[in-house]
This record gives structure tokens, sequence and C-alpha cells, in this order.
């Protein structure tokens, strides 16, 4: 099926329920017959970008290249769920710059820190505020929030299901 090269590109803080989101929406799309591939920690980190850590340097470093790889898949015809945290502005403005009008949709996973926190699933939050994580977003690393995302999607007020629903209706529109 025709589809036109698009890249939703999802960023907050650890935590935030991006992967949660990027997995519901992934789902559908693939339901409506959509061609997509995701774009995670999970499939980037621990492969093309395992030389990476969490230093500024790095994050940047690993963002260059999402950004990269998303452009090539997008190229290829998929449309592509990016999921990181992806902290720093001019990082995701690099990205979106790789893309044509209209097909770059920044996707802000809005989640306050103390809720992120409080929630912290994987008990990251805890062991920065220990001091035994350094360079933890939030904590003792800055994350720079969206001025102008496409999308702003407010985790405490809805949920992932309603959240993942408003993303397929901005696509469909
Ligand atoms: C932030 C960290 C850190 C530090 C490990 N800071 O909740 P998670 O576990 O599954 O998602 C986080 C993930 C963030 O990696 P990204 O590639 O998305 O970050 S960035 O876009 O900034 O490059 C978290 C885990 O890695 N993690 N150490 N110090 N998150």
């Amino acid at each position: 099926k025709g589809q036109q090269p698009r890249v939703l590109w999802f960023t907050g803080l650890s935590g935030s329920g991006k992967s949660t989101i990027a997995n519901l929406v992934d789902k559908r799309l693939h339901a409506l017959g959509y061609h997509t591939f995701i774009l995670d920690g999970d499939n980037v980190r621990h492969g093309l970008n395992k030389d990476l850590g969490f230093t500024d340097e790095d994050r940047v470093e690993n963002i260059r290249r999402v950004a990269e790889v998303a452009k090539l898949m997008s190229d290829a015809g998929l449309i592509v769920l990016v999921s990181f945290i992806s902290p720093f502005r001019a990082e995701r403005r690099m990205a979106r710059e790789l893309f044509a009008p209209g097909e770059f949709v920044e996707v802000f996973v809005d989640t306050p820190l103390a809720v992120a926190e409080k929630r912290d699933v994987k008990g990251l939050y805890a062991k920065a505020r220990a001091g035994q994580l350094r360079n933890f977003t939030g904590i003792d690393s800055p994350y720079e929030e969206p001025e102008a995302a496409e999308l702003s999607l407010d985790t405490v007020s809805d949920n992932a299901e309603r959240l993942a629903q408003r993303v397929i209706d901005f696509l469909t529109q």
C-alpha cells in the first residue's frame, strides 16, 4: 500500500511512556496495513551504538546516528517510530532537518519528572538520586522540553491507549 514517508519522533524522560505508546501506535499502524519499524534503545544501543554511553557528547552522537538510520528507513518506504529520550533541542532539530516538511512528527511524551520518578519502573531514578548512576536525565543531566512539537501527550490525564489513538488520528487526518 502506498504510504507517505513519515518519522514519528517520540521524545521524553526515562519512564515517561515513550516505548509503551510507540508500541501501541506501531501495532495499530500495522493493522491498518502500513509498513513500520521501531528504533529504540533496545535495538540500537545494544548494537549499532553500543560504543556510546550517556555523556552529553555520546547522547548527541546517539541521536545523530539514529536520525540518519531513520532517514534511510524512511527512504526505503517505512514509517519509522523513533523512541529515545533525545534530550537536546539542537539534535531534534538536526533530525527534523533531514526530512521534508511535514514528514517529521515530533511527539512529546509529556510526563513530569516527579511522576516518572515516582513510577521508577526500573529503579534507575533511585540509583541516580543515590549517586550510583551519573548523568541521569532529569537528575544530573538536562532534558530540554520541545517548544513546538506536532503532538504533546499528557500521560497524567490520559492513558496510553487513548494517546496512541491521538497519534493515529494525527497521521490519518
Ligand atoms: C538516562 C539512562 C541512563 C542515563 C541508562 N540517563 O527507562 P529506560 O532506561 O529504559 O530508558 C533510558 C535509556 C535512555 O537511552 P536513550 O538512548 O533514549 O537516551 S538519549 O536519547 O539521551 O541518548 C534508561 C537507560 O537508557 N539509561 N543510563 N544516565 N537514561
